[in-house]
């Protein structure tokens, strides 16, 4: 079984196995570990990864990137339709309001969904992990950004799915940092001692995330998260690429941000010239050559004037921090620990640094701490890898609410279910008393809080309820979980069949769930609550411990739950988009195939010039079909051999061989035979 964590970022992707000598980041074909979250299209192919990248200019209608947030939500989405204008390639509305990227492929038009766009870059990933482990690759745990709603987990889950990988979690980012850096250390305090607190800063190309985490021996447990979701690197390129189009406007009269071509150009120069002031503080250039109506053009720029223009992104680095402390009251901060790739920029380091007034650490690897804590999160889960006893406890990051309608009146009632930085993953069992099937809504209940416009979660129908024989209601328990992906279902219900002695009583209990589902022993803690509530007649709440009522009396029916969540993709759907990724895995293996065997026949062809010219040039008079042979293959291949199917190239190659063969063995006997007569000298 293998052991593999990924790390999907707004931009880049890093992908961790476990190995038998440990947690490993793993290179792609092109010796890089970062793979870039693009895919690109075309009429034969789809690349994805580093090759997708470089075609982002020259295939850029058909080259997609910037889309990992795209996940769970419409088209109408206020951020999705902020990024629409600002995008390269075409957004497209489905059929259930969700948002689809529309492109040119295989000489069609065609939509694919954000799930279908997302597993495409997971089929890449799981490539190279299979390539990397030599062996199939279907277990595996895959960040998310702390904040990410149900709607969006959900979406990503289905990704996962399409790309025939097996989620065993959908991990925090800031939560896979803290494992990475916990799980190797030796000195934290004892379980019964004060624990250690330390704050994970994230910022990544999109994204700003920060927990606070506190870790005792063998375990780690997130205390509170806060976040801004669209402060990243790439808000630092904006301001760059403003910048220099308003300055190219008045030197060289330019309009950039009417080309596409050159604003993509702008914004990798940009992203380079940030990358640089990272480590220069003295005035750098940007040049870059034909850029647009034939012009060049050049600027440059230091790092207190990239400071001062970005003044408005750098004062948006408190807030998070302000409020994380605020949240956990912690003020004994240990550490603070920065990943992600915009934390190397100074200004933002010292932000930080200055807010906590002290040294910030980078002891984690800022670019592969988020797939590594993946990684170890998928060793824990796996029963086939052996790791240290290590238990994680994640927080509900934003609160959550039931709501129902009284069987009697017209009132509704309400349960804060999950408040804000509950434990997870969790559940809770709650009893109704009902006559007959209801519904349950769930929402995320602080909807100004949420990075995201719509906070409904689903509805739950709990179905075949009735009337206990006597005609009063029957008690019905439910259990409400967030589960190990942070994701809020209702996951199970079943009808008590009371009997007469038994107390009347309606309870909410809470029970921790099975939080590690390979270690059992992590679990039952001692105390439980119980709430008493009663739709029909208010709420009240009590609290205490144990509740361990005889229940010999009790039988209990199972209930069917009918659940319809926000934006939820079909399953017959989702079936079809297994199948589709499937052919389009096997066009690219196959298109590769064909292309291999062109390329095969174009190397023969020069290989073997070359040679006439050199090697071979004794063997053979000028005049020898031979060089009237290669010329015309040569042609060929630029004519109707530019696009013919695989055998047609093999067959090439083999007529090639045939009379190049005869020459390659007649060349090898000359080489060999004063080698032979040399080694019959050493002898005597
Ligand atoms: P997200 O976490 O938001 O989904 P991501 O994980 O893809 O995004 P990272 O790989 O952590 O993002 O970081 C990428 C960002 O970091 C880019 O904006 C990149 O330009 C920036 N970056 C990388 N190196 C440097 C550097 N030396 N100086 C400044 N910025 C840098
Ligand atoms: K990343
Ligand atoms: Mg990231």
């Amino acid at each position: 079984m293998s052991v593999v964590g990924i790390d999907v970022g707004f931009q880049n992707c890093y992908i961790a196995v476990a190995r038998s000598g440990g947690i490993e980041t793993i290179a792609n074909e092109y010796s890089d570990r970062c793979t870039p979250a693009c895919i690109s299209l075309a009429s034969k192919n789809r690349t994805i990864g580093n090759a997708a990248k470089s075609q982002i200019i020259t295939n850029f209608k058909n080259s997609i990137h910037g889309f990992k947030k795209f996940h769970g939500r419409a088209f109408d989405d206020p951020f999705v339709q902020g990024e629409k204008p600002k995008l390269p390639y075409s957004l497209h509305k489905l059929a259930n309001g969700s948002t689809g990227i529309k492109v040119r492929y295989l000489d069609e038009d065609k939509v694919f969904t954000i799930e279908q766009v997302t597993g495409m870059l997971l089929t890449k990933l799981k490539e190279t992990s299979e390539s990397a482990l030599k062996k199939p690759v279907v277990d595996c745990v895959i960040s998310v950004p702390s904040f990410f709603t149900d709607s969006e987990r959900r979406s990503m889950l289905d990704a996962t799915e399409i790309a025939g990988l097996n989620c065993l979690r959908l991990i925090s980012d800031t939560t896979a940092v803290a494992l990475a850096y916990g799980i190797y250390k030796q000195d934290f305090p004892s379980p019964e001692e004060k624990p250690r607190n330390v704050v994970f800063v994230d910022i990544g190309h999109l994204s700003y995330q920060v927990s606070v985490t506190s870790f005792n021996k063998g375990k780690l447990k997130v205390l509170a998260t806060a976040f801004d979701p669209y402060l990243g690197g790439r808000n630092f390129d904006e301001v760059l690429v403003d910048h220099f189009c308003e300055e190219f406007r008045s030197r060289y009269r330019l309009n950039v941000k009417e080309n596409p071509r050159a604003l993509l150009r702008l914004y990798q120069e940009c992203e380079k010239l940030k990358k640089l002031m990272s480590a220069n503080s003295s005035d750098l250039p940007l040049n870059i050559e034909c850029f647009m109506n034939d012009i060049d053009v050049s600027g440059k720029l230091n790092r207190g004037q990239f400071e001062d223009l970005c003044a408005q992104n750098l004062m948006r680095i408190e807030a998070p921090l302000k409020s994380v402390l605020e949240q956990s009251s912690k003020d004994d901060i240990y550490a603070v620990e920065v990943v992600g790739g915009a934390t190397r920029i100074p200004a933002i380091k010292e932000r930080i640094s200055k807010f906590f007034c002290k040294d910030i650490n980078t002891t984690l690897n800022a670019d592969e701490a988020v797939a590594r804590g993946c990684a170890l999160q998928c060793a824990i889960l796996s029963p086939a890898f052996k790791v240290r006893e290590f238990s994680i406890t994640d927080v509900v990051p934003f609160p959550i609410t039931l709501r129902w309608k009284s069987s009697t009146d017209d009132s509704v009632g309400e349960c804060e279910v999950f408040s804000k930085n509950h434990a997870a993953p969790f559940s809770k069992v709650i009893t109704f008393h009902k006559k007959e099937p209801f519904d349950l809504e769930a929402f995320y209940n602080l909807p100004q809080e949420l990075p995201f416009p719509d906070n409904r979660i689903g509805r739950f129908t709990i179905q075949n309820v009735v009337p206990q024989p006597n005609g009063e209601s029957s008690k019905v328990k439910v259990k409400v979980r967030v589960n190990v992906h942070g994701i809020f279902s209702v996951s199970g219900a079943s009808l008590i069949e009371k009997h007469k002695d038994e107390a009347e009583d309606v309870v909410m209990e809470t029970e921790p769930m099975v939080q590690n589902e390979y270690s059992p022993e992590e679990q039952v803690r001692e105390w439980k609550v119980s709430i008493i509530l009663d739709p029909a007649e208010g709420t009240s709440a009590e609290q205490g411990t144990g509740g361990n009522k005889p229940k010999a009396k009790i039988k209990s029916v199972d209930l069917a739950i009918l659940s319809s969540t926000l934006r939820q993709l079909d399953r017959e759907m989702l079936k079809c988009f297994v199948e589709l990724e499937g052919k389009m895995i096997v066009q690219d293996k196959l298109e590769k195939e064909r292309n291999d065997a062109k390329n095969a026949v174009e190397e023969y062809v020069y290989d073997f010039r070359d040679k006439l010219c050199g090697a071979y040039e004794k063997l053979i008079s000028k005049d020898v079909s031979v060089f009237g042979n290669l010329q015309y293959t040569e042609n060929w291949l630029y004519e109707e051999g530019e696009d013919q199917g695989k055998q047609v190239y093999l067959d090439k190659l083999a007529e090639l061989k045939k009379f190049g063969q005869p020459v390659e063995d007649r060349h090898k006997e000359l080489e060999d035979r004063p080698r032979a007569f040399d080694e019959l000298g050493k002898k005597i």
